[in-house]
């Protein structure tokens, strides 16, 4: 779905690298583009801070100058990684998460596609996972109380039908451009009735939702238990064509799609709304690689390309991916994580090469 409503002169994103290796993948992100040239607006890219080196410096994981200036100045944004720490940081929260809500971008849309190792022949994993980006378990509201038995944490988990339609909507939108058409639902409502029962049945109900006219007629529709879904992904990938799940179940089960096609380092995203979007690959940090120059550039660069389709430069993203799937085809110029020995700003520049 575009968001490219009216022919702009200049288009200003928002960058913001945060931890790790996200400062290391966005300069290829931003080389990227900058190799479209004239094909696309004059860009211009604004610097922003956030992340858990960012709190550790200023006491602020996500400065609000940084989301005043996303929602003034830019247009849409990329977004590098943060991997918050696993233990409880007084006064820390994670400035991603706080984000996506802040500027409600609701969808986090995550394809995943194996490239062919052979021209012409057909990918053999071709998917994509929608992620529900505002609630579910990372609302974070937790709570921890001393009981009878000790230490009780609770958390509170948050499914909206207000949300769980609009990411429906999403991935019924997403499946009407592709060849399959296919949506399976993921949930666990087997166990979680009220909650995964009132997303699976609020998704279900997007067709036939007042002012739809038959719109998704050609979508078919299917559903899965997580544990399930996780298994055959694994056993089965290519039965899955569009796969709308709430927040914490589109988190792993991208992940895991991700082992499917050869790394981390190489799936995208886009972090979707209604009026601004910011591409962000789908790995973290990384703090064991950072600092090498050897992290895996490629995740980023398309999540730049994602981020340029969602705004109507469809061929200016298709020219990114498909120097992306040659730099991959050809197999010359690999980082470590595909089993290769470049350096990610040898990769960039091949990718530039063949922009
Ligand atoms: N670019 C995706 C990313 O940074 N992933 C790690 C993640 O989700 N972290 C959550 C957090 O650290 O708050």
């Amino acid at each position: 779905r575009s968001m490219a409503t009216v022919a702009r002169k200049s288009l200003k994103i928002g960058m913001i690298p945060a931890d790790g290796i996200g400062r290391e993948v966005l300069p290829g992100a931003k080389a990227a583009i900058q190799a479209l040239g004239s094909s696309i607006p004059t860009t211009e890219f604004i610097d922003l801070q956030a992340g858990f080196e960012c709190f550790q410096k200023t006491g602020t994981a996500l400065p609000d100058e940084t989301v005043e200036v996303l929602k003034n100045e830019c247009d849409c944004a990329l977004f590098g990684a943060v991997s918050s720490p696993s233990r409880k940081v007084f006064g820390y929260s994670s400035p991603i998460v706080a984000l996506r809500k802040k500027m409600d971008l609701y969808a986090n849309i995550r394809p995943v596609s194996s490239v062919a190792p052979i021209p012409n022949e057909q990918p053999t994993i071709d998917l994509v996972v929608v992620r529900e980006n505002t609630e579910c378990l990372y609302i974070k509201e937790e709570t921890q109380t001393v009981g009878e038995r000790g230490i009780e944490t609770r958390a509170t988990r948050l499914i909206t039908e207000y949300a769980s339609r609009r990411i429906g909507e999403m991935a019924f939108k997403i499946a009407l451009t592709r060849p399959r058409k296919h949506v399976t639902i993921i949930h666990k409502s087997n166990v979680l009735s009220v909650t995964d029962g009132l997303f699976r049945e609020t998704v279900r109900g997007v067709p036939t939702l007042p002012g739809m006219n038959g719109k998704y007629d050609g979508v078919t529709v299917a559903e899965q238990l997580v544990d399930s879904a996780v298994y055959r992904l694994f056993r089965e990938p290519h039965i899955y064509d569009v796969m709308v799940a709430p927040n914490l179940y589109g988190d792993i089960i991208s992940d895991a799609a991700a082992a499917l096609v050869g790394s981390l380092g190489l799936v995208p995203s886009v972090n979707a709304g209604d009026s601004f979007v910011m591409g962000e690959p789908v790995h973290g940090s990384a703090p064991d690689i950072a600092g090498k120059d050897i992290a895996n550039p490629l995740a980023a660069i398309r999540s730049a390309a994602l981020m340029l389709r969602q705004f109507g430069y469809g061929n200016g993203a298709a020219r990114i991916e498909s120097a992306v799937d040659d730099v991959i085809r050809e197999g010359r110029y690999l980082t470590p994580d595909l089993g290769g020995k470049s350096s990610t700003s040898e990769v960039v520049s091949q990718v530039v090469k063949r922009i």
